[in-house]
């Protein structure tokens, strides 16, 4: 086996998300249900042109309290805790993904549980942590790194020794050697099961307290994104690791950026303290000592620091909610890193679990309830994504000033924001790189079909016309595609369109095909539409084509083509223990067969 064989020749791969074209940005739903995410990609995050959802762990784990750090409390790498059961993550991400929402799953290769005791975890596994031994995955003591520990506690003491950070566990979580084969074999597969699913990148914790090289073996080992989930086939998965590296210690983010991106702890301090000046945030990124954009994975507060948890500094949270709406849209509107929205719920012992009841709050509008915050759909946050998935590709040009904590800048031509931290409105005329238009305010009111629930901005002659008010959303955004009268031009991809109108094909093997999809289509808004889902290897040809029999719902999930192939034309598409009516639900082939080897889940090869 070549195992130091790479992908590295394929670009910017994990570093970069393979976000659906026109949607921007990550929300990180954290606790919330695998049930409870589903439905808000269906209703909210793809409507809105996010680019994904960045979900709590849903491996099992140690039921220690019901407080939310049990969930990095790994015991196997099953899928079942209080966020669902593996049926419900698969559910979740295909749902997603349909309406172009990525997810992107939170893992922890650094440990298992903490020390002591045995039990089972939140799976039903058996699990003895005072003896090493994890059954449900196999782990055992030789596969821990308590004997490459040298603190005489065996937790890690002194963070100014990047052995013992490393080695040693992390309070005393048992630490895992992530230099062995075996254990590195058992890591590939447990994130391999959740791109299988169709999972299109991971946050990756606790990546300080372990060894760069190790995890560069790792991540370089995954499989490429799911061709089966509408992917390409040649995407990696986007990659961001948790090191908070605020300085002062011999462990730095840079040692990461090889294999991937890295969560910059430094920005939250950094725009947090500029909430009064935001004037000097123009050039936050490299200047101030940051990693470069294409390094960093950026946020205003994380599920950690929010609650006192994971790094230090004062940081700005939903409890500051106007400082989070302004600092929130710099951050999605500005070029530096790439974005991530905190969604909370509200606690006041900063060891509580989630509420009981997941939130509603759909019965009209964007309403939240039972304890829960919903950062992501207050009024002046809910459209930045559509916003950042509408400038990709630019950069930030035309920063101006007003006199009282005001700040307004361009992306290129395709959009324009103004955010409002002064205590009065701003009115006014500020210059622009904008074409001249009528657009639609997103940070005041919703595009719609045929025009705009709320007010309008024009820009004529490079200059827009704002009026931001203060206030419950004090942000003023617009983008080139979302113009005054409706949805605006939409977005031009390039074009793989083969064949011609009419004489429309009836199956996958048509040579006439007309494409019925853009770059980026998956398969469910493929066959949503009436289309045939025909994934082909030949360079150019479209996927998403139109069909004959445009009867609105596709062929039930057979690929477009038929389920009865050969055994050697058989790709697995599903899991182990997989039944008969969840392998159909994942819109695959069932046949049972005889032959070991041979899935009894699948779908045909092309
Ligand atoms: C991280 N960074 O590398 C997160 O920033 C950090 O918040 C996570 O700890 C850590 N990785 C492990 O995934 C959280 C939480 C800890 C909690 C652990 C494990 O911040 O407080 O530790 O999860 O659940 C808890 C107890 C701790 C105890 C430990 C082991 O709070 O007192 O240590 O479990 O039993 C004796
Ligand atoms: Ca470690």
């Amino acid at each position: 086996m070549k195992l130091g064989l790479t992908l590295f020749g394929l670009g910017a791969a994990q570093w970069e998300a393979a976000y659906a074209p026109g949607h921007g940005g990550m929300v990180h739903l954290f606790e919330w249900s695998h049930a409870a995410i589903a439905e808000e990609c269906e209703k909210m995050l793809g409507p809105k042109k996010w680019g994904a959802v960045q979900v709590s762990p849903p491996t099992e784990n140690r039921l220690v309290g019901g407080q939310w750090w049990e969930r990095y409390q790994p015991i196997s790498y099953k899928l079942e805790n209080r966020s669902g059961n593996h049926q419900e993550f698969a559910d979740m991400v295909r749902r997603c993904n349909a309406v172009g929402v990525r997810t992107f799953v939170d893992v922890i290769p650094n440990h298992m549980c903490g020390g002591g005791g045995s039990g089972t975890g939140s799976g039903g596994t058996f699990f003895d942590a005072g003896s090493l031994d994890f059954p449900g995955v196999p782990y055992s003591r030789n596969d821990m790194n308590d004997n490459n520990c040298y603190t005489s506690s065996g937790n890690i003491e002194n963070y100014g020794d990047a052995n013992q950070v490393r080695n040693c566990r992390l309070v005393n979580l048992i630490d895992l050697n992530q230099g062995t084969e075996y254990v590195r074999g058992k890591l590939v597969d447990y994130l391999n099961q959740f791109i299988d699913l169709g999972a299109a990148g991971f946050r990756v914790d606790a990546c300080k307290h372990m060894w760069p090289g190790d995890l560069d073996v790792i991540f370089g080992r995954l499989k490429n994104l799911n061709v089966r989930s509408g992917f390409k086939g040649t995407e990696r998965p986007f990659i961001f690791q948790e090191v908070i590296d605020q300085g002062g210690e011999p462990i730095t983010a840079n040692e990461y950026t090889g294999f991937g991106r890295v969560t910059e702890f430094k920005y939250c301090m950094g725009v947090g303290s500029n909430t009064n000046s935001l004037k000097h945030l123009a050039n936050i990124g490299p200047d101030w000592g940051y990693l470069s954009p294409m390094s960093s994975v950026v946020f205003v507060n994380n599920h950690d620091n929010q609650r006192g948890h994971g790094g230090g500094g004062h940081v700005v949270t939903f409890e500051e909610s106007w400082a989070l709406k302004t600092l929130t849209t710099f951050m999605m509107g500005h070029d530096y890193g790439e974005p991530r929205v905190m969604s909370s719920y509200y606690f006041s012992d900063p060891d509580e679990g989630p509420p009981g009841w997941q939130p509603n709050g759909f019965n009209g509008g964007f309403g939240c309830e039972n304890g829960w915050v919903c950062e992501h759909r207050w009024r002046a946050i809910q459209n930045l994504g559509m916003f950042r998935g509408s400038v990709f590709g630019t950069g930030v040009t035309k920063w101006s000033e007003g006199w009282d904590n005001q700040i307004a800048f361009s992306r290129g031509n395709k959009g324009f924001m103004a955010i409002n931290g002064g205590s009065s409105n701003w009115s006014g005329s500020i210059a622009t790189s904008m074409p001249d238009g009528e657009y639609c305010d997103l940070g005041q009111g919703d595009p719609t079909d045929g025009g705009c629930t709320g007010p309008t901005i024009r820009v004529s002659g490079g200059q827009a016309q704002i009026n931001v008010p203060t206030g419950d959303s004090p942000v003023s955004y617009i983008s080139v595609s979302y113009t005054a009268t409706g949805g605006g031009p939409s977005p031009t991809y390039p074009s793989t369109t083969t064949g011609s109108p009419g004489g429309e094909c009836s199956s996958c093997k048509c040579s006439n095909k007309r494409d019925c999809g853009e770059i980026g289509t998956l398969e469910g808004d493929c066959t949503a539409k009436g289309c045939l889902w025909c994934p082909s290897s030949v360079s150019g040809e479209p996927w998403c084509i139109h069909s004959s029999s445009n009867n609105g719902g596709g062929d039930g999930g057979t690929g477009g083509s038929s389920c009865n192939v050969s055994d050697s034309g058989k790709r697995d598409c599903g899991y182990m223990g997989i039944n008969s009516s969840q392998c159909q639900a994942l819109g695959c082939c069932w046949s049972e067969s005889q032959t070991g080897g041979v899935p009894w889940c699948f779908y045909p090869a092309f």
